[in-house]
Formats: structure tokens, C-alpha cells, sequence
């Protein structure tokens, strides 16, 4: 993920202060000298870096932590606040109607991000259309409509058209009936002028309400000049950094951000149209820092339950509240899990549970957690209803049907029912609770173990205020 350099050596350094309740200028000198390490081999412009660093070092100095505050955590909250600050509130995007105009170089992601954000508005309940103007790149048209059609979102381009203005200006009265429209343009492969004409034209065609920049994370120090003139030509108003789900360092993209005065309007993390999430600042450094991010993880937890559900009519996640937990609810927690995509990135989001943690699992762990639960789903497809329904019915020879069935030893379908009733346990306690119960559990796990060991202590930086 981006600058994950910054989250694991931070963590290092951090570590070295543990225990201590007084910070000395050597301490601080260290932590400095790491962060502007991480944040150089980032990409990040080297200005921004020394004066990132500097107010760090300040305040490490001069603020005195609150009473009962470690020395590590101290460092921690003004690491974070200095972060955020630097990064700033993410691109404002009411949910209302509106014209979406999105440029970028060739291969930043823009067609791929316009399918992906119409996926995200028609979630939120808008009419959303993507309209391709991409005359320039054999393929442009078909690639836009598949994806349009995957977010099952009204789409408007013309194949047979070298006319890219033309192609907005009827788009824009072709998918009339739409309530937000985002507009896909060309790409090309450096900021020639006749790119920059073409865009100044379609936006006075388009007149958007916003004109965000896509940009690929693996940008470097080139970003800075590419989102200036992007911003001289049609004015930038917010940034989306695609493919944060690959290695690239994305401090290039976060200097063009600064530059530009502008901010992050969403985050791309992988190649299909639900790989989309609303930039959040908090809960986007709380992760780089390995503490979690709530918000974002209750919002995926919701999204994909709903999904499961709405796949089978026979099954409503609310009944898991209330009824028995059977088999088959177990099974469709598993496909929930799945469709709240890949586990490290779910991982990242719980707190105490990202970066530290996730540094010292091995890097098979994730692998092997999803190996274990497709062998448990083609087991349970070879379940009878009944035994799905009444997991207590299911003896030594059921077992054995239901393994020679699945092709898969006796022994896995024994750690299906063991984890089964373990869930059936965990589930019988949340039953039964009140609103206020719901929220002290929150609030534990927000706060780790609290006991300030391991990632528990980070964890409870939480909620700075
Ligand atoms: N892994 C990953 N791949 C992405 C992401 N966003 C886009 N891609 C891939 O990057 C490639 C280029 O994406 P496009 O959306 O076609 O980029 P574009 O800016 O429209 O490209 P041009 O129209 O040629 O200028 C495609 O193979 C996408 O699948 C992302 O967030 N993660
Ligand atoms: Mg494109």
C-alpha cells in the first residue's frame, strides 16, 4: 500500500521508545530521521518532506503529552495529526445531482474509475451515467461500456465518432434521465498540447461541477508538474489515486495533491468496478499507521452482507440476530467475507490487527485462511438442507458421506462443526444485546488491549477527538 515503508519502519522506531514516559532530543531526532527516510523513498517532493518533518520535531519537543500519555503514543498522535493535516480533508462530493468531468494521462485509470465511482453513486441511491469520449484509443469504447455494464450503470459513447466534443454534448442529452454524469476523456502519453485542447473544449462543452485528476499511485516526482498544468487548463478540484492495491509508493500523488491546493476524492484498489473507496483522511493514515480504520470496515461489512442477501431470498442477515446460527448461515458469512474482498485488505482496516500484526503473520497466513474456508464451502455444499439446518444431527458417518462426497478428508468436515460451534457461541452473546452493549464492544475493540503491549497500545490512538 502507499507509503508502507512509513507505517512498518515508524512501527520499528516506535517500538524503541516503549516504556519510556519522557522523550529526549535524541529520541526524537531518530523518529524524524525515519519518517523523512520512508517519506523520501516514497517520492514524496522533498520540500514538503523537511517541512513535514520539522513541525514534528516541534512539537515533540515543546508539547507536553497529556498527563498519563507514553512517550510512543505522544509521538504517535502528533505523527498522525501532522499526517492528516498534510493530506488534508478529502474532495467535498455531495450526493446530489451532478456532472463528474475526469482527466488524466494515458493508462492512469480513468475508465476504469469512471465505472468504478458510477458503481459507488448508484449505491448511494443516484442515477449514475458514464459517457465515453475516448476517440483516440481503438478499444476505448468497448472497454467503457463493459465496465459501465458491470456497475450496471446507463452508458452513452459512439464508436463510429472521431468527434470527442461532439460525443459529450450528446451524451449529455442521451443519458438526460441520468442524475450524475461522469464524463471518460482520452489519455495520452505525456501532456501534449493538442490533449490539453481537447479537454479544455469537451469542459466548456461539459461545464462539470468538479474536475477530478486521476492519477496512478506509482507516479513520481513528475506528478507535480502534470497536476499543475491539468489545473492551469481545466482547473482541478479533487484528485483519484488508483491502484493502491499494487507495491507503488503513491508519494508522487500525494505532492501533486499538495501542489495543486487540491484534495483526494476517492482511492482505487483493484481492477473491478466495487475496487472504489471514498477517501477519508483519518481513516486512511490510521491505516497506514497500523490503527485501523472502523469507519471504512463497517461500511464494506454492510455492503457485502446486503450483496449476500439480496443473492438468496431464502436467507436475511438479520435473522442471524435473531434465530438460531445455523450451517447455513455460517456459509453465507463466508461468502459475505468474500464479497467484502481480499482478506489483508479487510485486515488492515480492524485495529491492531494492520501493519505491526500483519508484518509479523507469515506471508502465506492469508492463503491459507482462504484455502481453509473454500474447502469448508465444498463441504457444505455436499450438506443435505437438514444438515445444514441441524448441524447437531451430523454423526461419525454423516461425516464420512460428506467428506467421500466433497473430496475432502474426515478431518476438515470435524473443523467446519468445531469452528461452527465456536461461531454459535460467539453469536449467542451478541444476542441479546442492547445498542449500548454494541458500542462498549466498539469502543474495546477500538481500544486494543489497552494494556499499551504490542499493537494493543497503538490501537488506542484511536479516537484523538
Ligand atoms: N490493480 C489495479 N489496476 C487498476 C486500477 N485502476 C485501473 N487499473 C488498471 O489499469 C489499466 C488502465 O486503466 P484504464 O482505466 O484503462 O486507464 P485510462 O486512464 O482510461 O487509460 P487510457 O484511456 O488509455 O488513457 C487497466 O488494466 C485497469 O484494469 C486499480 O485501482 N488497481
Ligand atoms: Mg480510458
Amino acid at each position: 500500500m502507499v507509503l508502507d515503508n512509513l507505517g512498518s519502519s515508524l512501527r520499528g522506531t516506535l517500538s524503541k521508545l516503549q516504556g519510556k514516559s519522557r522523550l529526549d532530543e535524541d529520541d526524537v531526532a531518530e523518529v524524524v530521521k525515519e519518517i523523512q527516510r520512508s517519506l523520501l523513498q516514497a517520492d514524496v517532493d522533498v520540500s514538503l518532506v523537511m517541512d513535514l518533518s520539522e513541525s514534528i520535531e516541534t512539537r515533540a519537543l515543546e508539547e507536553e503529552p497529556p498527563g498519563g500519555t507514553s512517550a510512543r503514543d505522544h509521538v504517535l498522535k502528533i505523527v498522525y495529526e501532522e499526517l492528516v493535516d498534510l493530506i488534508g480533508e478529502s474532495t467535498e462530493l455531495p450526493l446530489e445531482p451532478q456532472t463528474i468531468l475526469l482527466a488524466g494521462l494515458q493508462g492512469s485509470g480513468k475508465t476504469t474509475s469512471a465505472a468504478k465511482m458510477a458503481w459507488w453513486f448508484s449505491k448511494k441511491g443516484l442515477r449514475p451515467a458514464v459517457i465515453q469520449t475516448d476517440t483516440f484509443r481503438p478499444g476505448a469504447y468497448d472497454q467503457a461500456e463493459q465496465m459501465a455494464d458491470r456497475a450496471e450503470v446507463a452508458f452513452y459513447g459512439d464508436p463510429n465518432s472521431d468527434d470527442p466534443v461532439r460525443i459529450a454534448r450528446e451524451g449529455l442529452e442521451a443519458t438526460a434521465d441520468a442524475d450524475v454524469h461522469i464524463v471518460d476523456t482520452a489519455g495520452r502519453h505525456a501532456l501534449e498540447d493538442d490533449l490539453i485542447a481537447e479537454i479544455e473544449e469537451i469542459e466548456s462543452v461539459v461545464d462539470p461541477d468538479r474536475s477530478l485528476l486521476v492519477l496512478d499511485a506509482a507516479i513520481g516526482q513528475g506528478a507535480k508538474e502534470q497536476a499543475r498544468q491539468f489545473d492551469d487548463s481545466i482547473g482541478i478540484d479533487g484528485v483519484v489515486i488508483t491502484k493502491l492495491d499494487g507495491t507503488a509508493k503513491g508519494g508522487g500523488a500525494l505532492t501533486a495533491v499538495n501542489e495543486t491546493d487540491s484534495s483526494i476524492a476517492f482511492l482505487g484498489t483493484g481492477e473491478t468496478v466495487q475496487d472504489i473507496e471514498r477517501f477519508e483522511p483519518n481513516g486512511f493514515i490510521s491505516r497506514l499507521l497500523g490503527m485501523g480504520d472502523l469507519k471504512q470496515l463497517s461500511e464494506r461489512v454492510e455492503r457485502a452482507m446486503a450483496e449476500t442477501g439480496e443473492e438468496d431470498d431464502d436467507w436475511d442477515p438479520q435473522d442471524i440476530m435473531e434465530g438460531s446460527f445455523t450451517l447455513k448461515d455460517m456459509q453465507k458469512q463466508m461468502e459475505a467475507m468474500n464479497n467484502m474482498g481480499p482478506l489483508d485488505q479487510v485486515m488492515d482496516m480492524i485495529p491492531g490487527m494492520g501493519g505491526g500484526l500483519m508484518d509479523q503473520l507469515p506471508d502465506d497466513a492469508m492463503d491459507v485462511t482462504q484455502e481453509r474456508m473454500r474447502t469448508f464451502d465444498v463441504a457444505m455444499d455436499s450438506m443435505t438442507d437438514e444438515e445444514l439446518e441441524n448441524p447437531r444431527t451430523i454423526g461419525q458417518e454423516r461425516v464420512e458421506r460428506i467428506a467421500r462426497g466433497a473430496g475432502v478428508p474426515e478431518e476438515s468436515i470435524r473443523e467446519l462443526l468445531e469452528q461452527h460451534k465456536m461461531m454459535e457461541r460467539t453469536i449467542k452473546q451478541f444476542q441479546g444485546m442492547g445498542d449500548g452493549d454494541m458500542q462498549r464492544m466498539m469502543k474495546k475493540l477500538q481500544q486494543g488491549d489497552g494494556g499499551g503491549g504490542g499493537m494493543g497500545g497503538m490501537g488506542g490512538m484511536g479516537p484523538f477527538g
